[in-house]
């Protein structure tokens, strides 16, 4: 296993739309068990290929995590992920981002979403998630389309985020 370093933004690398993924082979379950390392030594509860520099559409995600003593991890990789589904009724959470590194906005999603999806083996699976793990799920599927959770807040609060994004990385080079 390795620890992958993760993108911050700003980057373009980040708006790029990944392709999907076309065999479910060594490589990927190798990407997959590094993705996982990088998201709990983060700590994360979420990871998308992208944010290591991998334009794939698969991601990583656990929202009980390795840090939560009175619960064991629930690892799950997801592979070309599709929403079939959302719920009319919106869910409103503080998102963070590994990307975003120390910022913090409240974000609006549909409460529920349904999912299809191929899972570590390539076999399809479906998903039906709500609370934590659907906004999570949503979060990682806007990174392989190219969005930041930024990009859903008011264009004032995304570009103060940002350039104190930018001027943290201009001074540490
Ligand atoms: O660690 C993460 N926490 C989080 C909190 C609220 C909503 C989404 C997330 S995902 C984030 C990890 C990450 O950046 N995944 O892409
Ligand atoms: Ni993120």
């Amino acid at each position: 296993m390795a620890l992958l370093s993760i993108i911050t933004a700003p980057d373009p690398r980040l708006k790029i739309i990944s392709t999907p993924v076309d065999d479910v082979n060594g490589e990927i379950r190798k990407l997959i068990a590094d993705m996982y390392e990088t998201m709990y030594f983060a700590p994360g509860i979420g990871l998308a290929a992208i944010q290591v520099g991998v334009q794939k559409r698969l991601l990583v995600l656990d929202i009980i995590g390795k840090g939560d003593k009175d619960n064991d991890p629930q690892p799950l990789a997801i592979i070309n992920p599709e929403i079939t589904w959302a719920s009319d009724n919106d869910a409103c959470y503080e998102e963070g981002c590994l990307s975003v590194p120390e910022h913090y906005a409240d974000v609006v999603r549909p409460a529920e979403i349904k999912l299809n999806y191929l899972d570590v083996d390539g076999k399809k699976q479906k998903l039906h998630a709500d609370g934590l793990l659907a906004t999570c799920l949503q979060h990682e599927i806007d990174h392989l389309d190219g969005i930041l959770f930024v990009d859903h807040i008011s264009a004032l609060k995304r570009n103060m985020i940002l350039r104190k994004l930018l001027k943290q990385k201009k001074m540490a080079s």
